[in-house]
């Protein structure tokens, strides 16, 4: 059996037409099932459904044999055991610094200020800012940090954007770029060993089907 773990939205959205080519289809729809194993077409495939920020434990400790997880999480859970053989282009996004409308960013880092950010991703955070030689001090959060600036909780945010849109309807402005984003198909170490017969023909259909998008 191999398990491949997946979260809801927009990952499992979009991984689905990856799927599709490698000639696996779920049962069932996420977003309507209550279901958290989900069986496929294919006997031997089935899908786990788990919080984006827990695939890569998941695969880690070989719970699911692979799954599909963005950098962003990839890179704060730093785990070991997992090998990352393919970028798979979706869920594309940035990571971003970004402020009130107003705000003197640049002449707040300038005059050396003690800035408060609020943030899920304290280790990238962490690392931006003591790269850039600004003050911090980090405040953990585990969703909406839009709303931490406009209620005084924090000067900044550093938080994934796509569109924009989320800032603009929050009258934030993005002021530093941290690194892009994509999410990344994921193999547990052991299992790509082991089960390297039914393994390999997936990454290779996924990586033929994203050439042929390209
Ligand atoms: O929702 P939950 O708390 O369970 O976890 P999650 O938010 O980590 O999961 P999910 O499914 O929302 O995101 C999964 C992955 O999608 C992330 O780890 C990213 O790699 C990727 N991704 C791509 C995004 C976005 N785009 C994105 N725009 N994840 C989140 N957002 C959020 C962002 O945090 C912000 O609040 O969308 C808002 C901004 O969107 P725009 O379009 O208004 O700019
Ligand atoms: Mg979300």
């Amino acid at each position: 059996m191999i398990t491949i773990a997946l979260s809801k939205g927009r990952i499992f959205d979009e991984t689905l037409p990856l799927l599709d080519a490698a000639g696996i289809v779920p049962l069932e729809n996420p977003e309507s099932s209550r279901k958290l194993i989900i069986g496929t077409n294919r006997d031997d495939v089935q899908l786990i459904i788990v919080r984006a920020s827990d695939v890569p434990t998941y695969v880690q400790y070989g719970a699911a044999d692979m799954g599909v997880a963005g950098r962003d999480v990839l890179i704060e859970h730093g785990g070991s055991n997992i090998y990352q053989p393919l970028d798979l282009e979706i869920a594309k996004c940035r990571l971003m610094v970004a402020v009130p409308e107003g705000f003197d960013y640049e002449g707040a880092v300038r005059r050396g200020a003690r800035l408060r950010v609020a943030t899920k991703y304290i280790d990238s955070a962490r690392e931006h800012f003591a790269r850039k030689g600004v003050h911090v001090d980090l405040i953990k959060l585990y969703g909406s940090m839009e709303l931490a600036p406009l209620v005084g909780l924090a000067d900044a945010i550093v938080d994934l954007v796509s569109t924009g849109g989320t800032l603009k309807a929050n009258k934030l402005v993005a002021v530093e770029h941290i690194y892009d984003v994509s999410s990344r198909l994921i193999v547990n170490q052991a299992a790509y060993k082991l089960k390297r017969d039914s393994i390999k023909p997936i990454i290779d259909t996924f990586s033929a089907a994203i050439g042929k998008q390209a």
